[in-house]
């Protein structure tokens, strides 16, 4: 199976939203299976499977107990390995999720170290509290409170930048770069075709002082030996097989370490997810806020990536979704009225890019955000820990609630829709047990079923944008010029290659507009678009109805 990453998609499928296949109201990978043709449908070429280790699954297992073995809920090695041989038979390789800047406190390594073992010790931070008896800094977990806990038994106290059930581990120590590496050694020998690193940039710490004017990231975010420790990872394991593709998620990374990461010749890693575009209704770093959407910061954002990291031979992976995210629909397109138009245009800017797309599950169908009306139907540990923390500063709960609605990382995680039926096709409708996040109340107007049989539908759409990938060598490996970067209602730009071009053009909004700067069109044909006319005046400027999107070429 040899593939270009440039000219590839990715689906990323969150197994325990997916499918049920055992009516325990818990996706599983043997739902993956059974679910292969349709993913192959889309003409995607790596699937991204996130954790299915054994996990007690506080992080939904991010929170990994053992890297060698299925959590049972997920279903059986047996099935792993069917899953990889049945995807391969359809063209598609596996993704797996490897989780190494952290480990459950449930796995052995943190057992034993709690049981005084120094060799084990030494694998995690254990650190002395300040003189007073306080942590020993002010660093903020990502989930909320203070990123180390407590422990009584040694008077020391130990870091975990997520949950407290998450605790970091010391890359410092090169038995723990051994065991990585012998994990990842493990997999590639089952097969799998890629790896997404978790927080791969924060695994190497610059030192335990506290931030004066920060949260402690400074300290942790792309770290003095981050290049080193990844560039011995890939000659050590997935660099010896240059058939496999890595992608690396870097938290409040900077664009110069990812010409690194993601360089073309650099050793490290294949491409790079930054969120940095995914903070433009944050206020600065701050998610618990109800901020209105930037659209100039956000085409700043992403053109000043596309157009930098191309100069530098790097690489970007490229997305609106995953399962950290609210719905892209919800977000910046409109759930009413325009809804297939806006998410059909929120694709083209994505898939026209230059980069990897990444379509994560019900993306293709235009899933929307949850329509959760009760805190206690949230089941995020990170919404949860926050709602508290709102409540705690004085905000009344519908309004803490609110915001909730509006970040939350449950937004991408209700059952993906299958059909119209009670629980969305994604568990039996005769199920005992419910699913165990709430089904969205849309599906009976927004499934798979029902786009399948409609080629006008998103799903059909995106199916186009992936082909063309795959014919067009401007798209997947042409440069980047952005067009009229500061008009505030389009999202427009050129893309160039061995004398071929392709303009592809987004009105973001849900009123008509008259592009007054449209660039010329002569000799282009109109590749695809989200309505079947394009209105040109005599003057040559495009007439955009509502969210339209289109793409010329010549
Ligand atoms: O996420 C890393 C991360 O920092 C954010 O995506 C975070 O979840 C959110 O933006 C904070 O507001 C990765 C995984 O994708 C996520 O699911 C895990 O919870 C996290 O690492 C810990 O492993
Ligand atoms: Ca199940």
């Amino acid at each position: 199976m040899n593939k270009d990453f440039r000219k590839s998609t990715v689906y990323q499928i969150y197994p325990k939203s997916f499918y049920d296949t055992n009516k325990d109201g818990l996706g599983d990978l043997r739902g993956v299976i059974e679910k292969l043709d349709y993913i192959k449908e889309l003409g995607v070429d790596y699937i991204w499977l996130t954790p299915f280790f054994v996990s007690p699954q506080n992080d939904n297992g991010y929170d990994v107990e053992d890297y060698y073995n299925i959590d049972p809920r997920y279903g059986t090695m047996a099935d792993v390995e069917e899953l990889i041989d049945e995807a391969g038979k359809r063209g598609m390789g596996l993704m797996f999720d490897m989780v190494f800047n952290h480990v459950s406190t449930n796995h052995e390594w943190f057992k034993k170290a709690m049981q005084g073992d120094s060799y084990y010790k030494d694998f995690f931070y254990f650190r002395k509290g300040k003189p007073d008896g306080s942590a020993p800094t002010n660093w903020v977990s990502k989930f909320g409170g203070s990123a180390w806990e407590y422990v009584e038994k040694f008077d020391e106290y130990y870091l975990h930048l997520f949950d407290v059930t998450q605790a970091d581990l010391n890359w410092e120590n090169e038995n723990v770069r051994r065991e990585v590496q012998n994990i990842v050694k493990f997999w590639m020998n089952k097969g799998v075709k890629g790896f997404r690193f978790d927080v791969i940039n924060l695994i190497s710490k610059a030192g335990f002082e506290d931030d004066t004017d920060g949260d402690g990231r400074k300290f942790y975010t792309d770290g003095p030996k981050i290049h080193q420790y990844l560039k011995e990872l890939n000659s050590m394991s997935f660099g010896k097989d240059p058939q496999i593709v890595t992608v690396g998620e870097m938290s409040s990374t900077t664009m110069e370490n990812c010409y690194q990461y993601a360089g073309r010749d650099t050793g490290e890693l294949s491409m790079v997810f930054n969120f940095h575009h995914l903070k433009v209704d944050f206020m600065g770093n701050e998610k618990w806020v109800l901020v209105p959407a930037d659209f100039q910061k956000l085409k700043d954002i992403i053109f000043d990536w596309q157009v930098k990291m191309g100069e530098h031979n790097a690489w970007n992976a490229v997305f609106w979704c995953n399962h950290d995210q609210p719905r892209v629909v919800s977000r910046f397109g409109d759930e009413g009225k325009n809804w297939k138009e806006s998410a059909k245009m929120l694709a083209t800017i994505v898939h026209c890019l230059r980069g990897t797309p990444y379509v994560y599950q019900g993306e293709e169908i235009g899933m929307t955000n949850t329509d959760f009306t009760d805190i206690h139907q949230f089941r995020d540990v990170e919404s949860l820990n926050n709602y508290q923390i709102l409540l705690d500063k004085g905000m009344s709960a519908s309004d803490a609630l609110r915001i909730i609605q509006v970040h939350s990382r449950d937004n991408g995680r209700t059952p993906m829709q299958w059909d119209n039926t009670k629980y969305a096709g994604f568990t039996s409708e005769d199920s005992e047990v419910k699913p165990w996040i709430g089904v969205n109340s849309n599906h009976t107007k927004i499934n798979a079923e029902d786009q399948l049989k409609d080629k006008d539908s998103i799903f059909h759409y995106y199916r186009k944008l992936i082909a063309m990938r795959k014919y067009l060598d401007v798209i997947a490996y042409g440069d980047i010029e952005p067009l009229d970067e500061k008009n505030s209602s389009v999202f427009a730009y050129r893309r160039i290659y061995e004398g071929h071009e392709m303009i592809v053009v987004a009105n973001f909004y849900g009123k008509d507009f008259e592009w007054k700067h449209t660039p010329s069109l002569e000799g282009f044909e109109k590749l695809l678009g989200n309505y079947d006319e394009t209105e040109i005046t005599a003057e040559g400027s495009m007439i955009l109805k509502p969210y339209e999107a289109v793409v010329y070429y010549r």
